[in-house]
């Protein structure tokens, strides 16, 4: 059986999307495209050669008889109304990050799909698929390095686009490491501030760059993300763990290795495009491999999709407070256990 696939938004993700579907990943056929600029759901079609249909609009795609799942790649804000529709239609969604721009959004999927009485979302935080990431958490789960004290994290890019606002350091870049780290060290989040360094003159006018999170967890862990998204140099994501035996820390983006006029040289990636690849083609081939053997999603949860919104609401307001602000989630419902 191919699970039929219909995609909301074409832009970049979504176009990275649709190729692995298309010509990496197995089980799966793109039949339906729709994005609020329909041109670049056409050339979408052109561009991937798709035998599929470009609908008006996210509503008519999800009606489709022959769409079976969708895959949400539009931009944060619209995400929360596909994901409704998709619950209230019975059909399996991938949504990429995040799962809603507000925790009472993430509220709103997370009852609704608890209403419809089955599993239908998983939420795109690919880290979890990260050869990487999961080498780290089988050490820590091992005990190799003892118990987690203390983690240090950056998550920068090279630079970003006009739309980039203050917030969206949060809600948009370090969200991926708001649901990585307490899944890393199996714990929860009790607090947050957020500090602002001196601002970089690369950052366009009224943008916060750097920021810098400190979050703890309800056993003490006390963990720093530096986001800078006007670093210029590259897209680099760094995570280490300091334990009470011992240190782990992520590898570096394997490259080849340059000899050349007195210098020892290894290129830094500059897009995040090639950075989480394998961990985009693993997590997307589970998601149509689980649907098909387990008749649901394994991957991450609207559950989850909620407490990243919850921790995320936190560190936005702590952006404007200056002050320590607490993680504070509902009991989970015994459906995502
Ligand atoms: P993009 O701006 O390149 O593409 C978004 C597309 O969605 C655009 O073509 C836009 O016209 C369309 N769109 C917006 N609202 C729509 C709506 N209501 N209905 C239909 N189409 C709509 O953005 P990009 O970089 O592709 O990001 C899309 C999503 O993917 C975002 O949620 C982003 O956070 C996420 N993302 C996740 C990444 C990851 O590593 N997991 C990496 C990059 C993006
Ligand atoms: P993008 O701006 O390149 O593409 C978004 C597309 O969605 C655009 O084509 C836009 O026209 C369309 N769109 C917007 N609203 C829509 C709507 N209501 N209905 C249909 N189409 C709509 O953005 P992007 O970089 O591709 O990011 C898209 C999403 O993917 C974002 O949520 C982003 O956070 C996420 N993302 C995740 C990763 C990751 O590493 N997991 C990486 C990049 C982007
Ligand atoms: C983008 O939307 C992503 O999700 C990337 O993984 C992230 O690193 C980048 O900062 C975001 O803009």
């Amino acid at each position: 059986m191919v699970l039929n696939i219909g995609v909301i938004g074409t832009g970049a993700i979504g176009r990275e999307h649709i190729g692995r579907l298309t010509n990496t990943l197995a089980g799966s056929k793109i039949v339906a495209v729709t994005d609020v600029n329909q041109e670049a759901a056409q050339d979408a079609i052109a561009t991937y050669q798709l035998d599929a249909v470009v609908y008006p609009d996210d509503i008519s795609l999800i009606a489709a008889d022959n769409v079976d799942a969708v895959v949400i790649t539009s931009w944060g804000p619209a995400h929360e109304g596909s994901v409704l529709a998709a619950i209230a239609a019975g059909k399996y969604v991938f949504c990429e990050k995040p799962l809603a721009t507000t925790a009472a959004g993430a509220r709103r999927i997370v009852d609704a799909e608890i209403a419809a009485g089955k599993k239908l979302v998983q939420v795109g935080f690919m880290r979890r698929y990260d050869e990487g990431y999961l080498g780290l958490k089988q050490a820590i789960d091992n005990n190799e390095i003892g118990a987690p004290l203390m983690l240090h994290c950056a998550h920068r890019n090279p630079t970003v686009d006009e739309r980039y606002s203050t917030d969206m350091a949060i809600s948009d870049t370090l969200i991926h490491e708001i649901d990585a780290l307490h899944w890393l060290i199996d714990d929860d989040y009790k607090s947050v501030r957020i500090a602002f360094p001196r601002n970089t003159k690369n950052a366009r006018e009224g943008l916060r760059d750097p920021q810098i999170a400190t979050l703890e967890t309800k056993n003490g862990v006390i963990i720093t993300v530096e986001i800078f998204v006007n670093c210029q140099y590259g897209y680099d994501i760094q995570c280490e763990v300091v334990g009470e035996e011992g240190i782990v820390k992520l590898p570096e983006f394997s490259n080849i290795v340059t000899r050349k006029s007195g210098k020892l040289s290894q290129e830094i990636l500059s897009d995040w495009k090639y950075r989480f690849t394998r961990a985009y083609d693993v997590e997307l081939q589970d998601f149509v491999d689980s649907i098909k053997t387990k008749g649901a999603p394994q991957g991450p949860t609207s559950w989850d999709g909620y407490i990243a919104a919850v921790t995320a609401d936190a560190c936005i307001a702590a952006q404007t407070s200056g002050a320590v602000e607490t993680i504070a989630l509902d009991e989970k419902p015994a459906f995502y256990n």
